[in-house]
């Protein structure tokens, strides 16, 4: 199995409990992360955070959960829960964080660097409920910070059992861009592990962001197979407009009962676009693919005579809304993002001509 971080790895590993012993590949290693390692870093052993706090660290090995010991260098919040690291079996000293396959970056108004959401997610499931939570424009938000991290889109609606139309919500979502799926599902029933069977499994890692209060803890446990004590504390939400308490505060990962990992994340108030422009041009590609038939090069499709996106919306096949929608994200991208190269200060929107 070359896959594998090599027998010594294993041998380092200390029983921290009576959890049977999982296999690296169970964990999510890949041969994106053995390719990292260096021949004297065979004697390490590889985990994964499992949880990051102001001044502590946990993680998950192949035996169980450890808590790590921080160097006096190590800052906390230079880590994301999903991240594989490199640890000190005797110490349990972080020596080495693995570069990420895919990193979830939460960008807030005011702030400078962006927040660390998740690490090597390879679905990110976008809950939202089948109530007054359904925001196309905020799905929008989300889709565009799953296109940028290089993991999969999935939209989840939660409480159909409380909805007279769920079908009407997953028709609405499931419009937001090209091949996104949409599922909907009762978070507290069991079936829901089998609705999203397709995206969990060994190895396999999803993430679940949202509002406060559409049902991310529920679904994790549901997920998980917790109850009690081992639970995901969950909150009630307000009955006349549907918002949450914020019930969960921190980032973690837990183990999903068929195989497979899940991390569940505190609700967001709001999540604001950075540095998102291929993100955003794939989130948009019917837009994106009709701009090209433009007269003008730099068509804002605004006012421009011979505009092709235009033209779409007096023909009836592109949404007037969902052009508003491009247009603002689009201007806040651009504002958010510093300027790099190329007239419009992204690196990203700069056409990329051969030769
Ligand atoms: N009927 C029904 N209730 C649900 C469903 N999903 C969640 N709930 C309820 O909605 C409330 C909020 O659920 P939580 O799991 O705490 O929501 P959350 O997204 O984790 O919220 P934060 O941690 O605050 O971000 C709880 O009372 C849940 O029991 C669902 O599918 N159907
Ligand atoms: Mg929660
Ligand atoms: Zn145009």
């Amino acid at each position: 199995m070359h896959h594998r971080g090599g027998a010594a790895m294993q041998v380092g590993v200390t029983h921290f409990n009576d959890q049977p012993a999982l296999s690296l590949a169970d964990l999510g290693w890949s041969a994106f992360f053995a390719d990292q390692l260096t021949p004297e870093e065979t004697a390490l052993t590889c985990m994964r955070i499992a949880s990051v706090h102001r001044s502590r660290l946990t993680a998950q090995s192949q035996t169980g959960a450890v808590r790590l010991a921080l160097g006096h260098q190590v800052k906390t919040t230079d880590f994301a829960v999903g991240d594989w690291v490199l640890v000190d079996p005797e110490t349990l000293t972080v020596q080495r964080r693995l570069s990420r396959k895919s990193l979830l970056e939460r960008h807030t108004e005011g702030a400078r660097v962006p927040q660390l959401i998740a690490a090597n997610v390879d679905t990110l499931f976008i809950v939202t409920s089948c109530n007054e939570d359904f925001n196309p424009a905020r799905l929008e938000r989300y889709l565009a910070l799953a296109n940028e991290a290089g993991t999969t889109p999935v939209i989840v609606l939660t409480k159909s059992d409380q909805a007279e139309d769920p079908a009407q919500y997953q028709k609405q979502a499931e419009a937001l861009q090209r091949d996104l799926v949409a599922v909907t599902l009762n978070a507290k029933a069991a079936d829901a592990i089998d609705t999203l069977a397709p995206w969990c499994g060994a190895g396999q890692t999803v993430a679940l962001v949202g509002s406060s209060g559409v049902g991310k803890s529920t679904l994790l446990n549901t997920l998980s197979g917790k109850s009690g004590d081992a639970a995901q504390p969950t909150g009630a939400i307000r009955e006349d407009d549907a918002k949450g308490r914020h019930t969960t505060t921190s980032r973690s990962l837990h183990a999903i009962a068929g195989g497979g990992w899940v991390i569940d994340t505190p609700g967001m108030r709001s999540l604001h676009v950075s540095d998102s422009a291929a993100g955003l041009d794939m989130l948009f590609a019917e837009i994106t693919e009709l701009a090209p038939n433009c007269r003008f090069r730099d068509c804002t499709h605004a006012h421009e005579p011979g505009c092709a996106v235009r033209a779409a919306v007096d023909a009836g096949t592109l949404d007037p809304a969902r052009l508003e929608r491009w247009r603002k994200l689009q201007d806040e991208n651009r504002l958010n993002t510093p300027v790099l190269t190329g007239p419009r200060g992204n690196r990203t929107t700069v056409p990329r001509k051969r030769r």
